[in-house]
């Protein structure tokens, strides 16, 4: 058959992308891009696909089986299309290709390049691993000494292909062979571990051979028994003993299989795990790592090391039903940064600066004698040109290295601490032997390595260092759970700045299966009564957070984070998977509030670190805690009733469409007052009532005036905290009032966004005055450099600034309605969206704008230009110059 050639099928991928390996799903959904190649009507739209599935069999060449075909399948689906094929079991690798019909098509594209994916252990029964940890006795309250394991193996043949699917209770590196098996970092992550724990499968063939080969692991006690959490903390969070938790699985080439799986005493074989103490002398992610290189175990990991003076193993339960695939990347080094000066401080410290807040740790190159000790402290400031550490709280953050001696060798020691983390800018060296050259000491980023998506830059480099700071920030906090703050005694899931901050990272980064991940585990703390915990994992907080209490704006995640991700990702899994958690938290509320449909009772933080509360209570905001409870109830039965409505829950639909349309008459009720004030008159409350619609269609604008009246008198600082720094912008947008939303975009007087970036900053902050306008550092026992919440703004930036947004769910139509600021005279966004790449760019010269705009094919975009009647665009590359006002204010709603 012919084929269609100047289309052709790119990007194929399974679930959210990664991994590939180890998919814990019998039907991942199927995602794919068209591109063209040539000229190609701006209106082609995909009308049929064919899906095409062919097994992988372990061995090459070995009974081959024939390819399976959907046929052609009517439908112009291209975003997470359902499996087509038959269910895929456990351990089964197949290549799908995939090709295209358009509209017009008589004929179809050439078939995609092949996707490979292969399953993990879809079955609890796949699991013959169970968890060992070192045979001696540990005293539960103190810090530990991680462990190494070991065992060897034989294998009767050469190697066709080999998985090791591993996990453990704690952090876990395996080697095989003497090589490290991946490259993830604090494996297994942090998951609410009592109902499922991850698991990573790796492909391990290259690192095996005929013959005897061996297993090693490193293990320690990272979230499940290190010392975590507020207020000091608890150990033994999970339990009292580290263990592994691996199974080797390797086929041979000639068709037999051999199974190395963790377990007490000896296999088959006559090998046995064995366990021993390592170099590393104690390790805590608040803690930080001390490693003495004279312990070393040289060769552990490898076959013939003479394990005789070690010891047994232990054997702990599991069950192997919450044993869950990975859905997303793992944390990873994503780039390498060297220090930018090196600093003599006043009391005579070596202090190394990277010119960046980062999360991360260092990696060293050292040349002493056996015995020499490094130690290294971290912080993100100075004060007084002093390592500033009071903000860590309880966080040691202190790495330390005792040399091995390499003097004689030449060759310098390199080390990097294995399992802590660090969020730092700055770095206080001690003890290091002889001079530290450039290149000793290099800062490591880590996070969970999801791809890059977003993009946005403008002719204000302030602007384009606050969005720098934006992405920053998001890097440093999502270590595989979206945490708070990456440097202080917390680094919590906290439940209200993702639900602020998601819309921005799913701009930014593919998160899709990062947070689908979390949001089964907010579903599996959600208490019965529907409570969502203030944070997750969910673990003891001290009074005030344990147990947990329903609170708005934090437990509101449960509808509106999973709505973000089918609004930007066009996943409607999601919205399935989450439907109960959702419309538990809202059935709560709607309990709580009681037939007056108003949520007044409660612990609230409300419009938390309103830059008016006092430092010690940031709760005591300008705006009613009990407003944005009622707001936000509001906003999420509104939600709710959509994602009903999208899942074909027709009769949810309705009720819960009834139920927001009843608490937004009991909002308007209590909290509006003649003329279109509302009952707190501050900044958030206008915010929330615009965004979310609370109000009669004639005080809406009057709301929005008040609301462009305040910001001029707060002489255009912001006046919110975390409920309405992700809302403002879009309230005074939606009412026409972009140029006072500009004004509060470019105000660098304190509190305001620029403010941070006047001020030095290379993250976002906790609180607006994180530091003070003299240069020293907030009083607050709850100050960080570097929290996400406030960064929420970019997505409005993305939206509006430059003008990119979704129209429909998985950007399958774009909104193009850039509304630039008075003194921009350039801005550009781009993003990756699930059907291609979409690009908006803009450049004012006096009174004349010219825009270009990149829509990917398959896609329609709406162009609303400031000063022309909205029009629509299909695929390719437009351009549009309009003439201006040379402030474009008052556009129409
Ligand atoms: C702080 C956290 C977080 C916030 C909670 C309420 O401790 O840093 O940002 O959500 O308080």
């Amino acid at each position: 058959m012919p084929h269609r050639t100047d289309v052709v099928v790119t990007d194929l991928r399974a679930e959210h992308g990664v991994p590939l390996l180890g998919l814990g799903t019998s039907r991942p959904r199927l995602s794919w891009t068209a591109r063209a190649t040539g000229q190609v009507p701006p209106a082609w739209e995909q009308s049929a696909y064919e899906v095409r599935v062919t097994p992988q069999p372990p061995v090459p060449g070995a009974g081959e089986e024939p390819s399976w075909s959907s046929g052609r399948v009517d439908s112009g689906d291209s975003v997470l299309v359902p499996w087509p094929a038959p269910p895929l079991r456990s351990r089964e690798r197949v290549r799908v290709e995939v090709r295209l019909w358009g509209t017009e098509d008589p004929e179809p594209t050439p078939f995609s390049l092949p996707l490979v994916v292969e399953t993990g252990l879809l079955d609890p029964a796949d699991w013959t691993a169970v968890p060992v940890g070192p045979d001696w006795d540990e005293d539960p309250d103190a810090d530990h000494r991680p462990a190494l394991l070991r065992r060897e193996f034989t294998l009767p043949g050469p190697v066709a292909r080999a998985r090791l699917h591993v996990t453990a209770h704690g952090l876990h590196e395996v080697e095989v062979n003497g090589e490290r098996a991946g490259d993830e970092v604090l494996a297994p992550g942090w998951t609410s571990y009592t109902h499922r724990l991850r698991y990573r499968t790796h492909d391990v063939t290259h690192l095996l051979h005929e013959g005897s080969n061996a297993l090693g692991a490193w293990l320690a006690d990272g979230w499940y028994r290190g010392r975590f959490g507020v207020r000091g903390g608890n150990r033994n969070l999970y339990g009292e003993r580290t263990a592994l938790i691996a199974q080797l699985e390797v086929d041979l080439a000639d068709g037999g299989r051999v199974v190395v799986a963790t377990g007490p005493g000896e296999g088959r074989d006559g090998h046995a795990w064995r366990a021993a103490h390592g170099p590393i002398l104690a390790s805590g992610l608040y803690e930080g790592e001390s490693h003495d290189a004279r312990l070393a175990v040289p060769g552990f990991s490898t076959a013939g090391f003479d394990d005789t003076s070690w010891a047994g193993v232990r054997r702990y339960a599991r069950d192997p039903a919450t044993l869950v695939a990975a859905e997303g990347p793992p944390v990873r080094c994503t780039q390498e940064v060297l220090p930018v000066a090196v600093l003599t401080s006043p009391s005579g410290a070596t202090v190394l600066d990277f010119g960046q807040n980062l999360t991360g740790r260092l990696r060293l190159r050292v040349r002493g004698r056996a015995g020499d000790r490094v130690r290294l402290r971290h912080a993100e400031v100075l004060q007084d040109g002093e390592l500033y550490t009071r903000p860590l709280r309880t966080a040691a953050a202190t790495d330390t290295y005792v040399l091995a001696g390499s003097e004689d060798s030449g060759e310098p020691e390199v080390w990097e601490p294995r399992f802590t983390m660090h969020g730092f800018r700055y770095a206080e060296v001690t003890g290091w032997p002889g001079r530290l050259h450039e290149g000793d000491v290099v800062a490591r980023v880590h996070h969970s390595d999801t791809a890059r998506t977003g993009w946005f830059s403008c002719s204000d480099e302030r602007l384009n260092r606050l969005h720098e700071n934006v992405v920053w920030s998001m890097r440093s906090n999502f270590v595989d759970v979206p945490t708070d703050c990456p440097q202080r005694d917390e680094r919590l899931g906290w439940t209200g700045d993702i639900q602020v901050f998601a819309p921005t990272a799913a701009f930014l980064y593919d998160v899709s299966g990062f947070l689908a991940s979390w949001l089964r585990d907010v579903a599996a703390e959600q208490l019965p009564d529907g409570t969502v915990p203030w944070y997750v994992p969910d673990i003891p907080g001290g009074p005030r957070w344990t147990p947990p209490r329903p609170g708005a704006v934090w437990g509101d995640v449960a509808v509106l984070t999973p709505w973000v991700l089918h609004q930007r990702y066009g996943d409607v899994g999601v919205l399935r998977t989450q439907y109960d958690s959702a419309r538990a938290w809202v059935d709560l509320v709607e309990r709580l509030a009681g037939p007056g449909r108003s949520w007044s009772t409660g612990l609230q933080l409300g419009d938390w670190l309103d830059p008016a509360a006092p430092p010690d209570d940031p709760a005591d905001a300008r705006t009613d805690r009990y407003l944005v409870a009622t707001a936000y109830f509001a906003h999420s039965a509104r939600t709710l009733s959509r994602i009903a409505a999208v899942l074909g829950e027709h009769e949810d639909a309705a009720r819960y469409g009834t139920l927001a349309d009843e608490v937004r008459e009991a909002f308007a009720a209590e909290h509006l007052r003649p003329g279109g004030r509302l009952s707190s008159d501050a900044q958030t409350a206008y915010a929330l009532a615009i965004v979310f619609d609370l109000l009669p269609e004639a005080e809406r604008a009057a709301a929005g005036e008040r609301l462009a009246e305040l910001v001029a008198e707060d002489g255009n600082r912001i006046a919110t905290g975390f409920a309405g720094v992700n809302l403002v912008t879009d309230a005074l947008t939606l009412t026409g009032h972009d140029t006072t939303a500009h004004a509060l975009l470019t105000e660098t007087g304190c509190p305001s966004w620029l403010y941070q970036v006047a001020m030095g900053a290379t993250t976002t902050w906790e609180r607006w005055d994180s530091m003070l306008p003299d240069g020293t550092v907030n009083p607050g026992q709850m100050t960080s450099f570097n929290h996400y919440a406030l960064g929420s703004i970019a997505d409005w930036v993305h939206r509006t600034v430059a003008g990119l947004a979704p129209a429909a769910p998985g950007y399958r139509r774009l909104l193009v309605r850039p509304r630039p600021g008075a003194d921009l005279t350039s801005a550009a966004a781009r993003h990756e969206t699930p059907y291609g790449t979409a690009a908006v760019g803009w450049r004012r010269t006096g009174d004349r704008l010219v825009v270009d705009v990149d829509v990917p094919l398959g896609v329609r975009a709406e162009i609303d230009l400031p000063g022309r009647p909205v029009s629509e665009a299909g695929a390719g590359r437009h351009r549009f110059e309009v003439v201006t006002a040379a402030e474009p204010a008052h556009p129409p709603a």
